[in-house]
């Protein structure tokens, strides 16, 4: 593993993605925790206004809080750490590991930045891992825009458009992908039984640790802790 090289196509891309990263026992290990935490259709949390606008289907688990160690072993990887610090410098910090579960027949996610992005400096990295294969059978792979992590705030518009330059990313088993918070990114619905992601978020020295509580979106702002939509960026464009 070359890790400047690496570096260096995430800083251009404002993306990585890196296949068979871990083995499969742990991914399986993983997947079998979350699978006896979620069942196959676990109920939603967030509220319904948030679901409707961000067409957002996600439910998410921090299965550190819950002391279930496996979680600990991605987070502890010291090819992954070396990696993180080429990325983001002296002193990052993590922020949580966060399951995403999505049920058959939801919508994935739309269209976001998972923080604004008006200080460059100040983002979250995600370190996503998946534990089971997504393709286009299961539904639910994950769309970016290259180097749009340069680029300021996602364009005002349709939530779910398609761009010409989109990349789609088929992730398989033991896959980790790394994602600038601020590269513009979203996840097609799923078609399967069920998606399951696993974020390792962090982010670099110097940026506050709820970072990610305000997502933008190309029809609003939202914030999660407040559960509201602190930005109607619609209205704002008729
Ligand atoms: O699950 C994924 O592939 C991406 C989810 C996402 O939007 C994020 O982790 O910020
Ligand atoms: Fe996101």
């Amino acid at each position: 593993m070359n890790i400047q090289k690496l570096a260096s196509e995430f800083w251009q891309q404002g993306f990585l993605v890196i296949d068979n990263f871990f083995d499969n026992e742990l991914m399986d290990n993983c997947q079998q925790h979350i699978m006896t935490h979620f069942g196959e259709d676990p109920d939603f949390v967030h509220n319904e206004e948030f679901l409707k606008k961000s067409a957002t289907d996600v439910i998410p688990w921090f299965p550190q809080e819950q002391g279930i160690e496996d979680f600990d072993i991605p987070n502890n990887d010291q090819r992954l750490k070396a990696l993180t610090q080429a990325i983001l410098g002296e002193n990052w910090s993590n922020l949580y590991a966060m399951v995403m579960f999505s049920k058959r027949g939801s919508k994935g996610q739309a269209w976001h930045q998972d923080s604004p992005p008006e200080d460059k400096s100040k983002f979250n990295l995600n370190r996503l891992v998946y534990s089971m294969d997504i393709n286009e059978h299961i539904g639910g792979q994950t769309l970016v825009i290259p180097a749009t992590h340069l680029e300021g705030a996602i364009t005002v518009g349709d939530i779910n458009q398609d761009f010409a330059n989109q990349v789609v990313l088929s992730p398989k088993k033991g896959t980790l992908v790394l994602l600038h918070g601020h590269t513009w990114h979203r996840v097609l619905n799923i078609k399967g039984q069920y998606r399951v992601s696993t974020n390792y978020r962090c982010c670099p020295a110097g940026t506050p640790s709820d970072i990610t509580d305000i997502a933008v979106y190309r029809n609003m702002r939202y914030q999660f802790s407040s559960g509201t939509v602190i930005e109607d960026r619609l209205k704002q464009h008729e």
